[in-house]
């Protein structure tokens, strides 16, 4: 029997996705024999909630210097960066020579805006390509997994940190315990440490299991990050929801005795105990939900396919990986897929093989019906590529719930 990452308590299996690779894997053409695979499935842990992959992907194959994602591909994901920089600069990073760390920083996204402002700062990445582009932001990164170690390494070299800040990264670390013995070395008595990433209540709500998928190893909610907190003498002293990535929350969490936590806290861990949020009988309802919208997808795009009608998708994302695989989606069904970055673009999606092509192509000529892969960046994407619902094309959604807008 598996058990938790974090107690080492009974995990309980809700949800099989499947043999899954890795989802930022791009390949080239020709290079698809040998392709990695795991078991991509999801539990609970029976005594300190937090709900988890059932196998981990070594790290190495995911982060390294080839790492293909880049933050700053998103008009809505830059502006959103800014403002929580300029937030943190005006919040955390006060006194006299504040230091701001990063663990995730990848493209510099954050970090730009508070090196711009004249403040010290570092980030921490593995992935060098991503590292290197932030470096010439004019941010500072150390190439390296954030773990006990690296902590150790930053506050003998640079000082404690007054924030430590993760977008999107924590949910990706396993080894939670190490990197928390790094925070309490890492941070000032009254530094705190700050992350966001996709919260299950949303998940479980939109039914977006695209949000499980190797990298994503954790899925938070307030009971569970504050039980975390607490085995290594931190507590959840405020939480934010954000409506970045199909719906996200912002944890802050304190030393324990150093800040009165905020009354949205109680109120999310009420919210949470209201809906039963992780409680067996609603995680067993989410993985049916996942089963009917693999079905009703599948049935919407054969059908399609048997109409003769020509269907793409949009946005290369890790998650797509999780659905296309999961639902058997090739290019027999999706033709190619059109996204952004040049990383991915010429290559083949992973396990799915489905070509990905430059968005710039979508419109040679533009395609029936898309799959919204990026549905996280619906509006920008849709105001974008405007002209193709004028040109009678239409888009496929499958979260919340499978459809298409006509
Ligand atoms: O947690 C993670 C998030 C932050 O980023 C990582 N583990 C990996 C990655 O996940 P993802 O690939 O699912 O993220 P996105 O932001 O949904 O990816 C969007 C994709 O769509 C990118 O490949 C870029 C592309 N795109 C595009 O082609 N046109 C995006 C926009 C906004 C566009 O206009
Ligand atoms: N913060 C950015 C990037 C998210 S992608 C955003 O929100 O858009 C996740 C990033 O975490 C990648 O750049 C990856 O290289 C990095 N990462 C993965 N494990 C890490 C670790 N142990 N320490 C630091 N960064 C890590
Ligand atoms: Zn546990």
């Amino acid at each position: 029997m598996s058990t938790c990452r974090v107690c080492a308590g009974p995990l309980t299996e809700f949800l099989d996705l499947g043999a899954q690779p890795n989802s930022d894997a791009f390949l080239r053409p020709g290079e698809t024999d040998g392709e990695f695979f795991f078991r991509l499935a999801v539990g609970r842990c029976g005594s300190c909630t937090m709900v988890q992959l059932m196998e981990e992907v070594p790290r190495e194959r995911m982060f390294h210097r080839d790492y293909p994602y880049h933050s700053s591909g998103s008009s809505v994901m830059r502006e959103h960066f800014e403002n929580t920089a300029r937030r943190l600069l005006a919040t955390e990073a006060t006194g006299s020579d504040p230091f701001v760390v990063e663990i995730g920083c990848n493209d510099g996204v954050m970090l730009a805006t508070v090196g711009r402002a004249g403040v010290r700062h570092l980030g921490v990445d593995p992935s060098e390509g991503v590292a290197d582009e932030a470096r010439a932001k004019g941010v500072r990164v150390r190439t390296a997994f954030f773990e006990e170690s690296t902590a150790l390494g930053i506050a003998a070299a640079e000082g404690r940190a007054n924030v430590v800040y993760a977008a999107n990264t924590l949910c990706h670390i396993p080894y939670l315990d190490s990197v928390f013995r790094g925070l309490d070395a890492l941070l000032k008595p009254d530094g705190v440490f700050v992350f966001e990433d996709p919260y299950l209540g949303e998940i479980v709500e939109r039914t977006s299991f695209d949000q499980i998928y190797d990298e994503h190893f954790y899925f938070f909610t307030a009971r569970s990050v504050r039980n975390l907190a607490r085995r290594h003498g931190f507590e959840l002293v405020d939480v934010l929801r954000l409506p970045v990535h199909g719906g996200e929350v912002r944890y802050t969490l304190a030393r324990r005795g150093t800040r009165p936590p905020t009354a949205a806290v109680a109120e999310m861990l009420a919210e949470e105990e209201r809906k039963a949020l992780a409680e067996p009988a609603t995680l067993e309802r989410f993985a049916a939900d996942v089963r009917r919208t693999r079905d009703e997808l599948v049935a919407l795009l054969k059908g399609l396919h048997a109409d003769g009608r020509r269907v793409v998708a949009y946005g290369a994302t890790a998650k797509s990986a999780t659905v296309a695989n999961y639902c058997g989606i090739g290019p027999e069904l999706v033709s190619s897929v059109y996204d952004t970055t040049p990383a991915k673009q010429g290559r083949l999606t992973p396990g799915s093989h489905i070509p990905v092509r430059p968005s710039e192509a979508f419109d040679e000529p533009y395609p029936d019906y898309a799959l919204l892969f990026a549905w996280n960046h619906a509006e920008e994407i849709m105001a974008k590529e405007r002209e193709f619902r004028a040109a009678g094309g239409k888009w496929i959604l499958y979260t919340p719930r499978v459809r298409v807008l006509e």
